[in-house]
């Protein structure tokens, strides 16, 4: 009988982070150095969409250690020493998976070693079991926006298909130690990122290139593909109930006007943005590429088993994270806008949120339509949320509201995509506590339901405080998405 007009049994509601936004202890149990401890804080950078990208000029200075840069990656919320704490919270609001990511380094400190650093596999077993007490699913991203800054100097990052076995061995690694603790997997954190930021999602520092910036993205990007489907491959014979999923920043794209040429641009932006799950659920490179790549002078260098293994090893869900929507229009920039974070064209009829990012619920349910119609694949929207400035009263309460209005209508609109017969796993919000931000390295730009004492210079006690959206997240969880 056709009834999804609720969220499913066993739904996996919960939140997501990343290892470099979170963990701090950036250089305790022989963790080496990575591609995020250089992203550097700059105060009074708003404005700017994204301040993570680091030259090599920059990165010389910040490795010889004299810079008076802040780099607030390096401390993130105290995770690393709270996370007992911040699980036992987790658990009080009921979560029932938790999204996190492994730091390369902390693992293969340089990358190149041959053998793993037991301390980092101790500190994440202990997070899984820790986990496991409440009955929570980890959600785990292999490779979360960091590399081991060794490989950045040795190869520029995934610029090299060196890096192929070395992620392999990596994900083997994580795959053989956690096989009885771990079901979900994420390959890579949205693999189209590499666009807007080499270095974020490639560790490739730009000044070094000897070819165009997109070139380089798009054959950095074959080789995570490549890596990818050989994880999948490893990590299917390893846990054979394993569930591996490819992961985009869904960048849900409409067009200006109904102008053909505009709702022509609307497509070709649309490709851009579904060629990774193009090639990651059907296999293949789609055949709209071939045009795009000879028009903009791109050659994706391949070698012969290339094919075969994007063939034979495919994403068994849909991972994606959703913030806001897009425009496009037909105008002779217009090839670019795949590469940057806002859209460029304003849309009238949204609202912004305090850092300029468009806010569109239902743009949530089209997206998801958008790729089960494509797919036909259970999906996984492992991001979404509203960062915002919260004010800690005096008497230790945030009153958030804004930040449950946010979430109350994107569920609704998630809702609302089951009831269009949409198949979704779970639900992980962005940021459940307050973490520094990816794009800027500033924690004022805040996501949780729990409230992280400290600001964008490091300082304060990083105690932790519900906000009100933590009881209701709370109440969203325990109705099964009921009650919003
Ligand atoms: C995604 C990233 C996250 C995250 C989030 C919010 O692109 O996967 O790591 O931080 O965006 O972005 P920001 O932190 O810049 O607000």
């Amino acid at each position: 009988m056709y009834n999804n007009q609720r969220f499913p049994e066993g739904f996996l509601w919960g939140g997501a982070t990343a290892a470099n936004q979170i963990e701090g202890a950036y250089e305790e149990d022989n963790k080496g150095l990575s591609t995020s401890d250089f992203a550097v804080f700059e105060p009074n950078s708003e404005g700017k969409d994204f301040t993570f990208d680091v030259n090599s000029k920059q990165l010389e200075e910040y490795l010889k250690g004299d810079s008076d840069k802040l780099f607030p990656k390096r401390w993130g919320i105290d995770f690393y020493h709270r996370y007992k704490e911040d699980i036992a919270l987790f658990a009080e609001m009921g979560f029932k998976v938790f999204r996190m990511s492994i730091s390369w380094p902390r693992i293969f400190p340089t990358g190149l070693e041959e053998e793993p650093n037991e301390k980092g596999l101790q500190f994440y077993d202990d997070i899984f079991d820790e986990l496991k007490k409440y009955n929570i699913e980890p959600l785990v991203t292999i490779s979360h926006y960091e590399i081991p800054i060794t490989l950045t100097q040795k190869y520029n990052g995934w610029e090299s298909r060196e890096m192929i076995d070395l992620y392999v061995k990596f994900a083997q690694t994580l795959f053989e130690r956690y096989k009885n603790k771990v079901k979900y997997w994420i390959t890579f954190n949205e693999m189209n990122m590499s666009l807007t930021s080499l270095y974020t999602g490639a560790g490739i520092l730009e000044d070094k290139l000897k070819v165009s910036k997109k070139q380089a993205a798009y054959q950095a990007t074959h080789h995570q593909f490549v890596a990818s489907s050989l994880a999948m491959k490893a990590g299917h014979h390893i846990i054979p109930d394993a569930k591996i999923g490819c992961m985009i920043c869904r960048l849900e794209t409409y067009a200006a006007s109904s102008k053909p040429e505009d709702q022509l641009q609307a497509l070709k932006e649309d490709h851009l943005n579904l060629f990774y799950p193009d090639v990651q659920v059907r296999g293949e490179y789609p055949s709209y590429m071939n045009r795009y790549f000879e028009e903009n002078n791109i050659s994706i260098k391949k070698e012969p088993e290339d094919d075969a293994i994007l063939k034979n090893n495919t994403a068994d869900f849909i991972a994606f994270s959703y913030y806001m929507t897009y425009i496009a229009e037909d105008r002779p920039d217009s090839e670019d806008i795949s590469g940057i974070l806002i859209s460029q064209i304003k849309n009238p009829y949204l609202k912004l949120s305090q850092w300029g990012w468009p806010i569109d619920p239902i743009g949530f349910r089209i997206a998801l339509n958008k790729l089960y119609d494509r797919y036909q694949k259970p999906l996984f929207p492992v991001e979404n949320g509203l960062g915002a400035k919260d004010i800690l009263e005096s008497d230790g309460t945030i009153h958030d509201q804004y930040r449950i209005d946010y979430l109350k209508q994107h569920i609704a609109q998630m809702k609302e995509a089951i009831h269009d017969g949409v198949e979704i796993i779970g639900y992980t919000t962005w940021g459940p506590i307050d973490l520094i931000s990816c794009s800027k390295s500033e924690i004022s730009k805040r996501y949780g339901f729990i409230y992280v004492d400290a600001d964008d210079f490091g300082k304060g006690s990083y105690d932790r405080y519900k906000k009100d959206s933590f009881y209701w997240y709370k109440k969203v969880i325990k109705s099964n998405g009921e009650l919003l």
